[in-house]
Protein backbone atom coordinates (compact mmCIF):
# COMPACT_ATOMS: atom_id res chain seq x y z
CA UNK A 1 0.00 0.00 0.00
CA UNK A 2 2.90 2.58 0.76
CA UNK A 3 5.43 0.68 -1.03
CA UNK A 4 6.34 3.18 -4.09
CA UNK A 5 7.84 1.87 -7.09
CA UNK A 6 10.97 3.65 -8.44
CA UNK A 7 10.99 6.15 -11.09
CA UNK A 8 13.63 5.54 -13.01
CA UNK A 9 13.48 8.71 -15.61
CA UNK A 10 17.32 9.42 -14.73
CA UNK A 11 19.16 5.95 -14.55
CA UNK A 12 19.75 5.02 -11.01
CA UNK A 13 23.67 3.21 -10.47
CA UNK A 14 22.83 0.58 -7.30
CA UNK A 15 25.89 -0.93 -5.77
CA UNK A 16 24.65 -4.10 -3.52
CA UNK A 17 27.36 -5.72 -1.21
CA UNK A 18 26.45 -9.45 -0.36
CA UNK A 19 24.21 -9.27 -3.06
CA UNK A 20 24.50 -13.17 -4.20
CA UNK A 21 23.46 -13.63 -1.08
CA UNK A 22 20.21 -14.38 0.38
CA UNK A 23 18.89 -11.12 1.20
CA UNK A 24 21.29 -8.84 -1.12
CA UNK A 25 19.96 -11.15 -4.10
CA UNK A 26 16.58 -10.34 -3.21
CA UNK A 27 17.31 -6.70 -3.69
CA UNK A 28 18.45 -7.45 -7.21
CA UNK A 29 15.80 -8.74 -8.58
CA UNK A 30 13.76 -5.98 -7.10
CA UNK A 31 16.52 -3.05 -8.06
CA UNK A 32 16.58 -4.55 -11.76
CA UNK A 33 12.89 -4.87 -11.99
CA UNK A 34 12.71 -1.40 -11.28
CA UNK A 35 15.14 -0.32 -14.31
CA UNK A 36 18.00 0.35 -12.03
CA UNK A 37 21.61 -0.60 -13.08
CA UNK A 38 22.84 -2.86 -10.85
CA UNK A 39 26.60 -3.64 -9.50
CA UNK A 40 26.66 -6.61 -7.46
CA UNK A 41 29.86 -7.17 -4.96
CA UNK A 42 30.11 -10.41 -3.41
CA UNK A 43 33.35 -12.74 -2.33
CA UNK A 44 31.18 -15.61 -2.97
CA UNK A 45 31.93 -17.22 0.74
CA UNK A 46 28.31 -17.96 1.12
CA UNK A 47 26.64 -16.05 -1.67
CA UNK A 48 26.02 -18.29 -4.82
CA UNK A 49 25.87 -17.95 -8.68
CA UNK A 50 22.43 -19.07 -8.55
CA UNK A 51 21.13 -16.27 -7.03
CA UNK A 52 21.66 -14.23 -9.63
CA UNK A 53 19.74 -14.39 -13.18
CA UNK A 54 21.94 -12.82 -15.86
CA UNK A 55 20.73 -9.33 -17.23
CA UNK A 56 22.24 -6.51 -19.38
CA UNK A 57 21.93 -4.33 -16.09
CA UNK A 58 23.76 -6.21 -13.74
CA UNK A 59 27.50 -6.36 -13.48
CA UNK A 60 28.77 -8.95 -10.94
CA UNK A 61 31.89 -8.51 -9.13
CA UNK A 62 33.73 -11.01 -6.86
CA UNK A 63 35.52 -9.69 -4.38
CA UNK A 64 35.95 -8.46 -1.02
CA UNK A 65 34.08 -5.91 1.00
CA UNK A 66 36.97 -5.98 3.66
CA UNK A 67 38.94 -4.63 0.42
CA UNK A 68 38.84 -0.66 0.06
CA UNK A 69 40.07 -0.38 -3.42
CA UNK A 70 37.70 -2.62 -4.45
CA UNK A 71 35.13 -1.09 -2.75
CA UNK A 72 36.23 2.52 -3.56
CA UNK A 73 35.87 1.69 -7.18
CA UNK A 74 32.58 0.46 -7.36
CA UNK A 75 31.32 3.13 -5.94
CA UNK A 76 32.02 5.81 -8.29
CA UNK A 77 28.73 6.82 -9.99
CA UNK A 78 26.69 4.95 -7.69
CA UNK A 79 23.32 6.92 -6.70
CA UNK A 80 22.66 4.43 -3.72
CA UNK A 81 24.76 1.53 -2.04
CA UNK A 82 22.95 -1.22 -0.30
CA UNK A 83 25.19 -2.90 2.02
CA UNK A 84 24.32 -6.61 2.62
CA UNK A 85 27.68 -8.20 2.53
CA UNK A 86 28.09 -9.76 5.94
CA UNK A 87 29.41 -13.20 8.08
CA UNK A 88 25.78 -13.60 9.11
CA UNK A 89 26.15 -16.62 11.60
CA UNK A 90 26.41 -15.87 15.12
CA UNK A 91 28.61 -18.49 15.88
CA UNK A 92 31.13 -18.06 12.94
CA UNK A 93 32.09 -14.33 14.42
CA UNK A 94 32.66 -16.18 18.02
CA UNK A 95 34.79 -18.74 16.32
CA UNK A 96 36.58 -15.89 13.88
CA UNK A 97 36.43 -12.57 15.63
CA UNK A 98 38.97 -10.56 14.12
CA UNK A 99 38.43 -12.70 10.60
CA UNK A 100 34.31 -11.59 10.77
CA UNK A 101 35.40 -7.65 12.16
CA UNK A 102 37.10 -7.12 8.72
CA UNK A 103 33.86 -7.95 7.07
CA UNK A 104 31.13 -6.67 9.31
CA UNK A 105 32.78 -3.58 10.43
CA UNK A 106 35.61 -2.96 8.44
CA UNK A 107 33.45 -3.51 5.44
CA UNK A 108 31.30 -0.81 6.94
CA UNK A 109 33.58 1.56 7.13
CA UNK A 110 34.82 0.86 3.68
CA UNK A 111 31.59 1.33 1.84
CA UNK A 112 30.81 5.00 3.85
CA UNK A 113 34.54 6.16 2.94
CA UNK A 114 33.74 5.26 -0.69
CA UNK A 115 30.46 6.52 -0.71
CA UNK A 116 31.97 9.67 1.34
CA UNK A 117 34.44 10.27 -1.53
CA UNK A 118 31.99 9.62 -4.32
CA UNK A 119 28.87 11.87 -3.37
CA UNK A 120 26.54 8.32 -3.23
CA UNK A 121 23.12 9.03 -2.22
CA UNK A 122 22.52 7.27 0.03
CA UNK A 123 23.73 4.36 1.79
CA UNK A 124 21.22 1.38 2.91
CA UNK A 125 22.83 -0.57 6.14
CA UNK A 126 22.00 -4.04 6.96
CA UNK A 127 21.97 -3.86 10.56
CA UNK A 128 20.25 -6.24 13.05
CA UNK A 129 18.02 -6.62 16.20
CA UNK A 130 21.20 -8.64 17.68
CA UNK A 131 22.19 -5.39 18.94
CA UNK A 132 19.11 -5.56 21.27
CA UNK A 133 20.82 -8.55 23.31
CA UNK A 134 18.53 -10.60 26.05
CA UNK A 135 17.06 -7.44 27.29
CA UNK A 136 13.75 -8.30 28.59
CA UNK A 137 11.67 -5.42 27.92
CA UNK A 138 9.76 -6.19 24.53
CA UNK A 139 8.52 -5.27 22.02
CA UNK A 140 11.62 -3.16 20.82
CA UNK A 141 11.56 0.27 19.72
CA UNK A 142 14.75 2.10 18.45
CA UNK A 143 15.84 3.86 21.47
CA UNK A 144 15.66 1.17 23.83
CA UNK A 145 18.80 0.22 25.59
CA UNK A 146 21.17 -2.17 23.73
CA UNK A 147 23.29 -5.13 24.76
CA UNK A 148 25.32 -6.44 21.93
CA UNK A 149 26.22 -10.31 22.93
CA UNK A 150 28.59 -11.49 20.05
CA UNK A 151 31.50 -10.26 17.87
CA UNK A 152 28.04 -10.29 15.11
CA UNK A 153 26.43 -8.22 17.07
CA UNK A 154 28.88 -5.61 18.65
CA UNK A 155 30.19 -5.26 14.71
CA UNK A 156 26.67 -4.82 13.69
CA UNK A 157 25.77 -1.70 16.17
CA UNK A 158 29.60 0.12 16.04
CA UNK A 159 28.53 -0.31 11.96
CA UNK A 160 25.25 1.46 12.89
CA UNK A 161 27.15 3.88 14.93
CA UNK A 162 29.48 4.85 12.13
CA UNK A 163 27.07 5.15 9.52
CA UNK A 164 25.52 7.85 11.63
CA UNK A 165 28.81 9.11 12.46
CA UNK A 166 29.62 9.65 8.86
CA UNK A 167 26.08 11.56 8.68
CA UNK A 168 26.72 13.90 10.94
CA UNK A 169 30.52 14.68 10.48
CA UNK A 170 30.57 14.35 6.43
CA UNK A 171 26.47 14.71 5.49
CA UNK A 172 26.77 11.16 4.01
CA UNK A 173 22.94 9.91 3.93
CA UNK A 174 22.76 6.50 5.73
CA UNK A 175 19.70 4.61 7.29
CA UNK A 176 20.65 1.74 9.38
CA UNK A 177 17.44 -1.11 9.00
CA UNK A 178 17.35 -3.42 11.96
CA UNK A 179 15.94 -6.89 10.66
CA UNK A 180 14.74 -9.30 12.76
CA UNK A 181 14.52 -12.93 11.70
CA UNK A 182 14.36 -12.84 7.98
CA UNK A 183 13.01 -15.53 6.20
CA UNK A 184 11.94 -16.76 2.22
CA UNK A 185 13.69 -18.22 -0.64
CA UNK A 186 17.07 -18.71 -1.31
CA UNK A 187 17.78 -18.82 2.56
CA UNK A 188 20.44 -21.93 3.10
CA UNK A 189 19.49 -24.81 5.51
CA UNK A 190 22.68 -26.56 5.44
CA UNK A 191 24.16 -25.27 8.42
CA UNK A 192 23.44 -25.88 12.35
CA UNK A 193 22.71 -22.27 12.46
CA UNK A 194 21.07 -21.56 9.76
CA UNK A 195 17.64 -19.54 9.62
CA UNK A 196 15.28 -21.76 11.91
CA UNK A 197 12.69 -21.32 8.93
CA UNK A 198 14.84 -22.64 6.73
CA UNK A 199 15.75 -25.99 8.77
CA UNK A 200 12.11 -26.48 9.26
CA UNK A 201 10.92 -26.40 5.93
CA UNK A 202 14.35 -28.69 4.95
CA UNK A 203 13.28 -31.26 7.20
CA UNK A 204 9.79 -31.02 7.11
CA UNK A 205 9.54 -31.77 3.17
CA UNK A 206 11.62 -34.74 3.67
CA UNK A 207 9.40 -36.21 6.46
CA UNK A 208 12.22 -35.74 8.78
CA UNK A 209 11.57 -34.53 12.40
CA UNK A 210 13.07 -31.21 13.50
CA UNK A 211 15.01 -30.39 16.65
CA UNK A 212 13.55 -27.50 18.89
CA UNK A 213 16.28 -26.51 21.23
CA UNK A 214 14.92 -25.87 24.52
CA UNK A 215 10.89 -25.84 24.70
CA UNK A 216 9.71 -24.37 21.80
CA UNK A 217 7.78 -21.59 23.26
CA UNK A 218 10.49 -19.01 22.69
CA UNK A 219 9.56 -16.74 20.22
CA UNK A 220 10.79 -14.53 17.26
CA UNK A 221 9.59 -11.67 14.90
CA UNK A 222 9.38 -13.27 11.61
CA UNK A 223 9.77 -11.04 8.73
CA UNK A 224 9.19 -11.94 4.83
CA UNK A 225 12.24 -11.59 2.44
CA UNK A 226 10.29 -9.36 0.44
CA UNK A 227 9.06 -7.52 2.84
CA UNK A 228 12.61 -6.55 3.61
CA UNK A 229 13.46 -5.85 0.04
CA UNK A 230 10.58 -2.90 0.57
CA UNK A 231 11.89 -1.45 3.26
CA UNK A 232 15.00 -0.96 1.45
CA UNK A 233 13.68 0.48 -1.34
CA UNK A 234 11.69 3.28 1.00
CA UNK A 235 14.90 3.83 2.87
CA UNK A 236 16.38 4.76 -0.31
CA UNK A 237 13.53 7.31 -1.72
CA UNK A 238 11.66 8.62 0.79
CA UNK A 239 13.52 11.94 2.00
CA UNK A 240 15.20 13.21 5.02
CA UNK A 241 15.76 9.84 6.82
CA UNK A 242 19.65 10.59 6.80
CA UNK A 243 21.50 9.19 10.06
CA UNK A 244 17.92 6.93 10.98
CA UNK A 245 18.01 3.79 11.69
CA UNK A 246 14.08 1.69 11.70
CA UNK A 247 13.03 -2.00 13.02
CA UNK A 248 12.47 -4.42 9.90
CA UNK A 249 9.92 -6.69 11.19
CA UNK A 250 6.18 -8.43 11.67
CA UNK A 251 5.60 -7.09 14.66
CA UNK A 252 4.14 -10.55 15.42
CA UNK A 253 5.65 -12.80 18.08
CA UNK A 254 5.39 -16.75 17.08
CA UNK A 255 6.40 -19.57 19.08
CA UNK A 256 9.01 -21.87 17.67
CA UNK A 257 6.25 -24.46 18.57
CA UNK A 258 3.43 -22.81 16.65
CA UNK A 259 5.35 -22.26 13.68
CA UNK A 260 6.24 -25.98 13.59
CA UNK A 261 2.78 -26.96 13.13
CA UNK A 262 2.15 -24.03 10.52
CA UNK A 263 5.08 -25.62 8.17
CA UNK A 264 3.79 -28.93 9.04
CA UNK A 265 0.17 -27.54 7.67
CA UNK A 266 1.66 -26.46 4.68
CA UNK A 267 3.15 -29.59 4.27
CA UNK A 268 0.14 -31.31 5.33
CA UNK A 269 2.34 -33.25 7.51
CA UNK A 270 2.02 -33.97 11.28
CA UNK A 271 5.53 -34.31 12.88
CA UNK A 272 6.68 -34.49 16.03
CA UNK A 273 9.98 -32.50 16.75
CA UNK A 274 12.77 -34.02 19.38
CA UNK A 275 13.36 -31.26 21.92
CA UNK A 276 16.80 -30.47 23.02
CA UNK A 277 18.76 -28.64 25.12
CA UNK A 278 18.36 -24.73 24.71
CA UNK A 279 21.20 -23.41 22.26
CA UNK A 280 23.67 -21.33 24.36
CA UNK A 281 23.38 -17.91 24.45
CA UNK A 282 19.37 -17.87 22.55
CA UNK A 283 16.93 -15.07 23.57
CA UNK A 284 13.71 -16.40 24.92
CA UNK A 285 11.57 -13.76 23.10
CA UNK A 286 11.80 -10.92 20.51
CA UNK A 287 9.39 -8.73 19.00
CA UNK A 288 9.50 -5.55 17.18
CA UNK A 289 7.68 -2.43 17.60
CA UNK A 290 7.42 -1.37 13.82
CA UNK A 291 5.90 1.98 14.63
CA UNK A 292 8.90 4.10 13.40
CA UNK A 293 8.98 2.20 10.09
CA UNK A 294 5.10 2.79 9.44
CA UNK A 295 5.27 6.42 10.80
CA UNK A 296 8.52 7.63 9.21
CA UNK A 297 9.38 4.86 6.33
CA UNK A 298 6.08 4.75 5.13
CA UNK A 299 6.53 1.11 5.27
CA UNK A 300 4.85 -1.73 6.76
CA UNK A 301 5.02 -5.72 5.96
CA UNK A 302 2.73 -7.36 3.83
CA UNK A 303 3.44 -10.61 3.97
CA UNK A 304 1.87 -12.35 7.16
CA UNK A 305 4.34 -15.85 8.46
CA UNK A 306 1.96 -18.09 6.76
CA UNK A 307 0.94 -16.48 3.80
CA UNK A 308 4.93 -16.28 3.46
CA UNK A 309 5.66 -19.72 4.56
CA UNK A 310 3.60 -20.46 1.99
CA UNK A 311 5.45 -18.58 -1.04
CA UNK A 312 8.48 -20.33 0.20
CA UNK A 313 7.04 -23.78 0.22
CA UNK A 314 5.78 -23.09 -3.05
CA UNK A 315 9.51 -21.90 -4.14
CA UNK A 316 10.38 -24.86 -2.96
CA UNK A 317 8.43 -27.23 -4.19
CA UNK A 318 9.48 -25.33 -8.23
CA UNK A 319 13.27 -25.79 -7.60
C1 LIG B 1 18.70 -14.31 14.77
C2 LIG B 1 19.61 -14.06 13.57
C3 LIG B 1 21.01 -13.73 14.03
C4 LIG B 1 21.00 -12.59 15.05
C5 LIG B 1 20.06 -12.96 16.20
C6 LIG B 1 19.93 -11.81 17.18
C7 LIG B 1 18.77 -15.46 11.76
C8 LIG B 1 19.00 -16.68 10.94
N1 LIG B 1 19.68 -15.25 12.74
O1 LIG B 1 19.15 -15.46 15.45
O2 LIG B 1 21.78 -13.35 12.90
O3 LIG B 1 20.58 -11.41 14.42
O4 LIG B 1 18.74 -13.23 15.69
O5 LIG B 1 19.16 -12.18 18.26
O6 LIG B 1 17.87 -14.67 11.53
N2 LIG B 1 16.03 -23.32 16.53
C9 LIG B 1 15.50 -24.57 16.78
N3 LIG B 1 15.80 -25.59 15.93
C10 LIG B 1 16.60 -25.42 14.83
C11 LIG B 1 17.12 -24.13 14.58
C12 LIG B 1 16.82 -23.10 15.45
O7 LIG B 1 14.79 -24.79 17.78
O8 LIG B 1 16.82 -26.38 14.09
C13 LIG B 1 15.68 -22.22 17.43
C14 LIG B 1 16.86 -21.49 17.99
O9 LIG B 1 17.38 -22.16 19.12
C15 LIG B 1 16.23 -20.13 18.32
C16 LIG B 1 15.16 -19.96 17.23
O10 LIG B 1 14.97 -21.26 16.68
O11 LIG B 1 15.59 -20.18 19.58
C17 LIG B 1 15.59 -19.04 16.12
O12 LIG B 1 16.87 -19.42 15.68
P1 LIG B 1 17.59 -18.77 14.40
O13 LIG B 1 18.96 -19.34 14.33
O14 LIG B 1 16.72 -18.88 13.21
O15 LIG B 1 17.62 -17.22 14.73
P2 LIG B 1 18.08 -16.43 16.06
O16 LIG B 1 16.86 -15.73 16.55
O17 LIG B 1 18.83 -17.30 17.00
Amino acid sequence: MFEQRLTMNSTINALVTGGAGFIGSHLVDRLLADGAAVTVLDNFSTGKHENLVPHDKLQVVAGDVGDYATVERLAQGMTWIFHEAAVASVPATIDDPVGSHQTNYVGTLNVLEAARKHRVQRVMFAASAAAYGDLPEIPKTETMAVKPLSPYAVDKLASEYICRVYHQLYGVETVCLRYFNVFGPRQDPSSPYSGVISVFTDRVSKGQAPTIFGDGEQTRDFVYVADVVAANIQAATVAGIGGETFNIANQRQTSLNELLRQVCAVYGKNLQPGYDAPRAGDIKHSLADTGKARNILQWQPKVGLQQGLQALIDSLRGA
